[in-house]
């Protein structure tokens, strides 16, 4: 049987699965694994079933029999590519699964800024409901309104469907090609960065973490915003500069903005960000369903499966398909 090493908890009957198919050794702890432990672990290992830990040549290195990795997340960033084309090792990821579950947090997140939702949570909670609310505490309107998606793939898509048909909102795209089907079905306009962002209402960042996208929204790209604009990122913090953000938030450059991930995860409790009452924040949740979780684990440990007994797995990442 092949070796298997499993860098988190997963749910019961995905580790059932996995044992049927495989030898299995499982990281029992809370919390992530350190680093030296995992090196030692893969050391006879054929397969890891992962959670976003950096595939890279240290780690390669040390381990010799290694043929797959599987990832339990649509992004890859922690993968290296060229290194794990070097040493032949299959990468894996769980696609599609997870699109309506993201596409969910990040219309939820789009309304609780434009409707200032955990605000006014926190001032009902905190006994200041005394009076009917002034305009100081009005929001903003959805529907109807120009959102702009950066990054129109899977999950772009999907919010784009909802958005459309849901709030009547007109839909503008950038991407690296035209995406036809969210331009026939849902009425996205395909435009230049600098266009989506100078007309966008919301704009909402659901790009891959590559080199192109590191960084891709900073200072001169907020400054392009309206200043009644609302940003999401919910894709990786390294996308936007998190020091640009903070400042066009604090300058008044941009309204608000709905923040899933963080240039450094967990955010460091002094991080601006929290203080800003125009920010929501959530803590990189963006798939965190109790279904979809157990449903992107299953995916991830059938791949990894399928990869090890020399079958087809779906879905291997596409810059390592042959
Ligand atoms: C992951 C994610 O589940 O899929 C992704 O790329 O960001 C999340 O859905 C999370 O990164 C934990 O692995």
């Amino acid at each position: 049987m092949k070796k298997v090493f499993v860098s988190e908890r997963i749910p019961r009957f995905v580790e059932e699965y996995l044992r049927n198919h495989c030898d299995v050794e499982r990281w029992e702890e809370k919390g992530e694994i350190p680093r030296d432990l995992l090196l030692e672990k893969l050391k006879d290992k054929d397969g890891l079933l992962m959670f976003g830990e950096s595939i890279d040549e240290e780690l390669l290195q040390v381990a010799p029999k290694l043929q797959a990795v599987s990832t339990v997340s649509v992004g890859y960033d922690s993968f290296d590519i060229e290194v794990m084309r070097k040493h032949g090792i299959i990468g894996l990821h769980t696609p599609y699964v997870l699109d309506d579950t993201v596409a969910d947090l990040v219309v939820g997140l789009m309304l609780s800024v434009a409707r200032r939702i955990a605000e006014l949570d926190a001032y009902v909670k905190a006994g200041k409901w005394n009076k009917a609310v002034g305009k100081d505490l009005f929001g903003i309107d959805m529907h109807h309104k120009t959102v702009g998606i950066i990054g129109m793939g899977r999950i772009g898509e999907v919010i784009a469907k909802r958005v459309k048909y849901g709030f009547d909102m007109n839909v503008l795209y950038y991407n690296r090609s035209r995406n036809k089907e969210a331009e026939e079905k849902y009425g996205a306009a395909y435009c230049s960065l600098e266009e989506l962002l100078t007309q966008s209402d919301y704009v909402v960042l659901m790009t891959p973490l590559t080199d192109e996208t590191y960084h891709l929204i900073g200072t001169e790209q907020f400054r392009l915003m309206k200043d009644s604009a609302v940003f999401i990122n919910a894709s990786r913090g390294q996308t936007v500069d998190e020091a640009a953000l903070i400042a066009a938030l604090q300058n008044g450059e941009i309204y608000g903005a709905g923040i899933d991930t963080f240039t450094q995860e967990p955010v460091e409790k002094d991080n601006p960000l929290l203080q800003l009452k125009n920010v929501v924040t959530v803590p990189h949740i963006g798939s965190a369903t109790l279904q979809t979780r157990q449903e992107m684990a299953m995916v991830a440990a059938k791949n990894l499966v399928e990869a090890l007994s020399g079958g087809n797995p779906p879905y291997i990442v596409k810059e390592l398909r042959s």
